[in-house]
């Protein structure tokens, strides 16, 4: 029986923040999950899937804290198997890496794939040479890749091929891939489709996932445990942790643990709907927000100051440079004593209003129309013809979502146009 603990994107290092406490933050993070799900779980091994570092220059402090659990980890002989993610790959002209020199050094086992005149190979381990492509713990293969970004969908037959001929199958065989799943996200991607990912499945039995800061399971068998903590301000909202996996008979359990070291985060929002003046937005503003919080004060409460995470939402009543994001930062930071106040601001400009003063009764499909309608007619090229446009994007959504193929899809859109040129020539004659 193996037990082992499956993290990525620790991003020890990070910078984005500009605060040293909040880069501290990943540190504690990544030694608190090390010490209560390794350490004292004395699992078989550690496996990193990519974005062990923030950058791949890695400052000397980052590097203290990688180390100050490595050796531990060293000292209690769980061996820490890894892959480089996108943050911290080598330069492709170098053959040098932070993560290949810890490898050497013996602190870690970084696996990749051999890339020669034949094209990719998978090699085992080799511990006199301190690389591999793979290797068996405790009646576990363990594979490794590297960062493909947008050429996965290439590359992952060429490694299939490759895990056709190294898969074991008296073994439980585990794959490392740095990369994002399509369905997982919606930022725009070089993601990879769950049907390429199901290629995997006659030769994994545990595909260990990195590279998106959120948790997500697939079918039981493909797991990413997100990031160790929030690397930006949008992904506070997501869940996140580390997976602890027991083998047993061929079988695997997973568990996704989260109870380790975090900095708390309040979410809190207002919205700026209805008021015509930044002072009278400003009142309304700290008037909720004293309502809903009290300042963090680190004497009494004893608990860590807070990550305020502040959205702003609506419709603007005033145009959008007298809206003083900054200045609201600095006097909620000076109000209630947070570490530090995170703004997203997504409200609406006045001069880009789009469906407004529509009730929230209004129907899903009428909405929709008018906030079609609205961004066309804001180009003055267009704004006669906004309505008939408006309809002709949904009904080409219709047919897309109907699984037209393409081609008729432009037939009807080039039909329409054609209407709409002839109708307005001839009302011009
Ligand atoms: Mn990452």
């Amino acid at each position: 029986m193996a037990k082992f603990l499956h993290i990525a994107d620790i991003h020890l290092g990070i910078r984005r923040y500009r605060s040293e406490d909040r880069a501290r933050d990943f540190f504690y993070a990544w030694r608190d999950c090390i010490e209560r799900y390794a350490l004292a779980e004395q699992v078989s091994f550690v496996l990193i899937a990519g974005d062990f570092f923030d950058a791949r220059k890695v400052e000397p402090q980052a590097m203290n804290q990688a180390m100050y659990c490595l050796s531990k980890l060293r000292e209690a002989k769980i061996p820490v198997v890894a892959i480089e993610g996108n943050h911290d790959c080598h330069e492709s002209e170098s053959k040098f890496s932070w993560l290949r020199s810890l490898s050497r050094w013996g602190y870690i086992k970084l696996l990749e794939p051999l890339q020669d005149q034949n094209g990719v190979r998978l090699a085992p381990w080799d511990d006199e040479e301190r690389t591999g492509s793979f290797i068996d713990i405790d009646g576990v293969r363990i594979f490794g890749s590297i960062w493909y970004g947008s050429n996965i969908t290439q590359s992952l037959p060429l490694l299939i091929d490759q895990l056709r001929e190294h898969h074991s199958p008296q073994l439980f065989n585990v794959m490392m891939l740095h990369t994002d799943v399509e369905g997982q996200l919606n930022r725009p991607i070089p993601a990879l489709p769950v049907a390429e990912i199901n290629k995997l499945r006659s030769y994994v039995d545990y595909l260990a996932l990195g590279h998106t800061h959120k948790n997500f399971e697939i079918d039981g068998w493909v797991y990413n445990p997100g990031s160790l903590e929030a690397c930006s301000v949008d992904e506070y909202a997501n869940i996140r942790g580390a997976y602890l996996v027991e083998v047993a008979d061929g079988k695997h359990t997973a568990q996704l643990v989260r109870d380790y070291h975090q900095r708390p985060v309040l979410r809190l929002g207002f919205d700026v709907s209805g008021y015509a003046t930044p002072e009278e937005l400003h009142e309304n503003l700290f008037a909720q927000l004293r309502r809903e919080t009290t300042p963090h004060n680190p004497d009494e409460d004893g608990a860590e100051a807070p990550v305020i995470e502040f959205t702003l939402r609506g419709h603007l009543g005033f145009k959008s440079s007298l809206l003083e994001i900054n200045r609201l930062r600095e006097e909620i930071k000076s109000e209630f004593n947070p570490l530090l106040v995170m703004m997203r601001n997504q409200t609406v400009p006045i001069e880009y209003a789009v469906a407004a003063g529509l009730s929230e009764h209004v129907p899903r499909a009428e909405r929709e129309r008018r906030v079609i309608e609205d961004l066309i007619a804001r180009d003055s090229r267009f704004r006669d013809q906004a309505s008939a446009m408006a309809a002709l994007v949904i009904e080409a959504k219709r047919l897309a979502l109907a699984d037209e193929p393409p081609s008729r899809i432009v037939e009807v859109i080039e039909q329409r146009v054609a209407e709409t040129q002839s109708s307005k020539a001839a009302s011009a004659q």
